[in-house]
């Protein structure tokens, strides 16, 4: 690695298991990031700051908020540092595309390199019937977790080295909002009274995790309403009140739209709502209590599990 061109955002990300949005935000958050870019102007990672992070995150999973773990990662001695493995030559990146544009997925499947290739050549019909194989065949979590986010994921960290694709990122969110919507529309009659109420916060408009969720509930028979994106915080309240559901998810996708600080104002609800958070935007470190935080799709399916009482 050193010496050589350094590791990309997703490289890094893959190797400490996060996000590579959250290696941004602690970037912009607490100033600890790569400290080179490669001579396209992308951000490239040298050892010592992938040993920074991984010591910042080993502390925020022994339970140290964010910004004293990047204080603390910041200001360790090298010896003190986590011992990195050998330097490789950068990890090939298999890429898919058409027409001079290629995207990168970091978790290649057959599926994900085909819908990859669809969406970058926006050929519409063979995404939809290939968003539509794979809810038919995996159901919404594994076709949402093994080939709808990664090739979403890919799409961002394209767009965040070049600026372009926006036009595919459009036609492929598009394509999955629909998909996901219809699943919500034809799901059979809910077994639950009360329903779960999912949002995104106020201005956010990255909308379709709410949907993937609500897509994994509604197949489950349980009631959902979907308020969609940019939820203004008083009129989720409104709905609180009216709906008394028994869960309600936020979802917050950039620290823009991340200030928990409105959720501790949400109504309590009587009986009691149980309030979820998911996305990389929330400031993790200022979430009121009672606020129960999901990091992935089955977590945020297992928390609307147990506002309902099942084990
Ligand atoms: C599709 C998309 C859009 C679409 C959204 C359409 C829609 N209806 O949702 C549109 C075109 C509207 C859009 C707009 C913008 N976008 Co956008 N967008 C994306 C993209 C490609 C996917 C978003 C998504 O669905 N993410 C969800 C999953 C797939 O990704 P993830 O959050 O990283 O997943 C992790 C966890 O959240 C978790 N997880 C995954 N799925 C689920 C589901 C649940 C329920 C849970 C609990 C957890 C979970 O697992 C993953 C690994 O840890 C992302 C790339 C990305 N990585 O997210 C960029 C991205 C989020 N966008 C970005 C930006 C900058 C923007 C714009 C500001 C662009 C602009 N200049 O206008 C606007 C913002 C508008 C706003 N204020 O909200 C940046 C955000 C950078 C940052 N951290 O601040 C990203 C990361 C791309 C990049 N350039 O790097 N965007």
């Amino acid at each position: 690695m050193d010496g050589g061109v350094g590791l990309s955002v997703g490289a890094v990300a893959r190797r400490l298991g996060v996000a590579p949005s959250t290696l941004r935000t602690w970037g912009r958050r607490y100033g600890i990031g790569p400290s080179r870019h490669s001579a396209g102007g992308h951000r490239r990672y040298d050892t010592t700051d992938v040993a920074r992070l991984q010591l910042m995150n080993q502390l925020i999973l022994d339970g140290t908020p964010p910004e004293e773990a990047a204080r603390k990662a910041l200001a360790a001695a090298p010896e003190d540092l986590p011992a990195q493995p050998p330097p490789q030559q950068p990890e090939p990146r298999p890429a898919w595309g058409s027409g001079g544009q290629r995207l990168a997925v970091t978790e290649s499947t057959p599926a994900t390199r085909a819908l990859a290739r669809a969406a970058m050549g926006m050929d519409a019909v063979t995404m939809q019937r290939l968003i539509d194989e794979a809810l038919r065949r995996d159901g919404v979590v594994q076709a949402w977790q093994e080939l709808f986010a990664p090739v979403l994921i890919g799409i961002g960290e394209r767009h965040a080295e070049t600026g372009a694709i926006v036009e595919i990122e459009h036609l492929l969110s598009g394509t999955l909002l629909s998909a996901l919507a219809r699943e919500v529309a034809t799901a059979g009659p809910p077994i639950t009274a009360r329903p779960v109420v999912l949002a995104c916060a106020a201005e956010e408009q990255h909308s379709l995790p709410v949907y993937a969720l609500a897509a994994s509930l509604a197949a489950e028979r349980i009631a959902v309403r979907v308020l969609g994106a940019r939820m203004p915080y008083e009129a989720l309240a409104a709905a609180i009140r009216h709906l008394g559901p028994a869960a309600v998810f936020v979802w917050s996708q950039t620290p823009d739209t991340g200030d928990p600080a409105p959720l501790a104002g949400l109504p309590g609800g009587r009986p009691r709502v149980r309030l979820l958070a998911g996305g990389p935007g929330w400031a993790d470190d200022r979430l009121p209590e009672r606020v129960h935080r999901v990091g992935t799709l089955p977590e945020a399916i297992a928390e609307v599990h147990a506002a309902y009482g099942h084990a």
